[in-house]
């Protein structure tokens, strides 16, 4: 029961960071600050600190899951994690090396862990001995040169500074094991130590692009506002994420690994780790390929937002293997396809079986993720007149043409990319938003999906996200249909339906015990469609979540036309599941 109950706090504190910062509209001299941000597009995070050391294992013993939180997790008291600086030389480490690599990637900003929860600055710091310079037999300041060579090569640097979490401090947020919650004065920590620090990394270290503060916690309003108000003071131009807390800042940072539903208006990051973990783990092998750091990359900036990769160094300052690699085949994507992400604007229209836009004046990006099997793609725009259209990477004309239904293309059999393949079209004309049209199943898909994100929703029901783990804090998200509880509690998707035939309907949604034995209907075409809700597990955000995929319909269609398909309870109950996807398979 205790351990639930920490649990549960260190849930609220973790996720007290995920705030909107953008509650009003920005004034022009708040866009112009954010500019360089929102066109950057493709951020790297770095976690490094002493955890590094460690690599995940301790006295023998693994800790799945975020490397950089060891300290808490064995509950290593302060005094005894202190003399892990002691061994911490990362001789191997190459400012220049590491940002010749981070350009190649296609990285515009660089975000590194100045001071992580564990109270060790990275940097040669006043205010703490228990630093780098002084603490370690390295005895030099990474920051320094890192600093030094972003500079050279145009790329901004950005500091992450944990400022409530200090498990080093007596009045540190988080270190329960040696420190008493209760007698903790915050705000002599933050007086002491944090604002201190603040202040001699944005005086020492030349203009920064901005602070990346994290997990806020107890603070309060006016405390959030001063360390705002600090870093203005110090470097007016430098951003804040708004994990500074209490809903300000000057961007949108989301859950750790959350891509939010739909398109999201002002400036904001989505943050994701390669693999799992942020700092170094040896065994963490769950790396994103390079064609799902495209896709993941592609698909947050039609939604209008950052992309922040982390990687995470060994302690002897080098980069993984595997993080070096795919970064930089992501990066010779870039290369040459880069102008359909960095200084994009957000789509115009919703995901498409085959893709997603980007946008920039007079010129669409259609990312191709697939094709269908005659080639044919509509893209639901109209009125423009097109000049030329052609794919990014060479150039190459694509047959196209401004048809009612939208602007047509005749795609090769064969893409120039498999992972995602930009067709430019320039244009003359005025796009307008148009995310209010139906959704496409065609047989020349092999499966197509009905998200959440632009669902129809009535009554009770919500579109909202689902938040869970597989083994510490590797946060994992899924945007859900939720609240269905009475037949007055709807989702539905109109759907343009291109070619007769059968289609196999299929739901894909975790329940609980609560929700077990609950009845359904899907509803399409005069037709309904009862089910019963089958229990896939217990609902725990720091579990993992299973997914179940149950086919409840065929669906013959004689004439293809526009077809609504609703989902709700059979009767008033409790709540049907959190619905993920609805998949739909033409039938062969
Ligand atoms: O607790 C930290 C975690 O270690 C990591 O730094 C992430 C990155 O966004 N932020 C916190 C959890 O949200």
């Amino acid at each position: 029961m205790i351990k639930q109950i920490i649990a549960f706090f260190i849930c609220i504190l973790l996720y007290a960071a995920t705030v909107s910062a953008q509650s009003a509209v920005a004034t022009p001299a708040e866009n112009l600050k954010t500019k360089w941000f929102r066109e950057a597009r493709f951020g790297m995070f770095i976690h490094w600190g002493l955890f590094a050391q460690h690599a995940g294992t301790y006295k023998g013993k693994k800790y799945y899951g975020i490397s950089e939180w060891l300290q808490e997790r064995a509950k290593i008291p302060a005094k005894e994690y202190e003399k892990f600086a002691a061994e911490f030389n990362p001789v191997d480490f190459n400012a220049a090396q590491w940002v010749s690599f981070a350009k190649a990637s296609g990285i515009k900003y660089i975000v590194i862990t100045a001071k992580h929860h564990e109270g060790f600055a990275m940097f040669k710091s006043m205010v703490s001995a228990f630093n780098i310079v002084d603490a370690t037999p390295y005895k030099k300041d990474p920051m320094k040169e890192l600093a030094a060579e972003c500079k050279k090569a145009g790329i901004r640097l950005g500091f992450y500074y944990s400022q409530f979490q200090d498990w080093h401090e007596p009045n540190g947020g988080g270190n329960d094991w040696d420190f008493d919650n209760t007698k903790k004065d915050y705000p002599v920590y933050y007086a002491t130590k944090a604002i201190p620090q603040i202040k001699e990394l944005l005086t020492n270290y030349g203009d920064l692009g901005l602070i990346w503060f994290d997990t806020p916690g107890d603070m309060t309003q006016e405390q959030s506002k001063e360390f705002l108000k600090k870093v203005k003071d110090w470097q007016p131009n430098c951003l804040v994420s708004s994990r500074v807390g209490n809903g300000l800042g000057d961007y949108t940072d989301f859950g750790d690994g959350e891509v939010p539903a739909g398109v999201v208006k002002g400036p904001w990051e989505a943050i994701f780790t390669h693999n799992d973990s942020w700092g170094y783990s040896s065994f963490d092998n769950n790396f994103k390929t390079p064609k799902e750091i495209i896709r993941l990359l592609t698909t947050i900036s039609s939604k209008g937002g950052n992309l922040l990769l982390n990687i995470g160094p060994m302690a002897n300052g080098k980069i993984p293997d595997l993080s070096q690699k795919y970064f930089l085949e992501t990066g010779k994507w870039l290369i040459k396809n880069g102008q359909s992400i960095y200084g994009t604007t957000c789509s115009l229209i919703k995901p498409q079986p085959w893709g997603v836009t980007t946008n920039k004046p007079g010129k669409l990006f259609i990312h191709i993720f697939q094709s269908p099997l005659n080639g044919k793609i509509t893209i639901p725009v109209k009125g423009l007149t097109l000049h030329s259209v052609y794919w990014l990477s060479n150039k190459k004309p694509v047959a196209a043409a401004m048809k009612s239904t939208g602007l047509q293309l005749q795609l090769p059999p064969l893409l120039p990319d498999t992972r995602d393949a930009v067709v430019v079209v320039e244009y003359s004309g005025t796009m307008v938003e148009n995310y209010d049209t139906p959704e496409v199943w065609s047989r020349q898909y092999p499966e197509f999906y009905l998200l959440p994100d632009y669902a129809t929703v009535k009554g009770n029901a919500t579109i909202s996200t689902v938040t869970y783990s597989h083994y510490f804090g590797d946060w994992k998200h899924a945007v859900c249909i939720k609240n269905l509880q009475s037949p007055t509690d709807e989702v539905s998707f109109e759907i343009q339906v291109k070619e007769k035939g059968d289609y196999k309907i299929t739901l894909e949604y975790a329940a609980d015990k609560n929700s077990e034995g609950e009845e359904g209907i899907l509803e399409i075409a005069g037709q309904q469609f009862p089910f019963q809700v089958l229990k896939t597990g217990e609902y725990d955000e720091w579990k993992p979540l299973s997914w179940i995929r149950q086919t409840v319909a065929i669906l013959s269609v004689t004439q293809p036309r526009l077809y609504t398909l609703k989902i709700k309870p059979a009767r008033a109950g409790r709540e049907l599941f959190n619905l993920k996807r609805i998949i739909a398979e033409p039938v062969e």
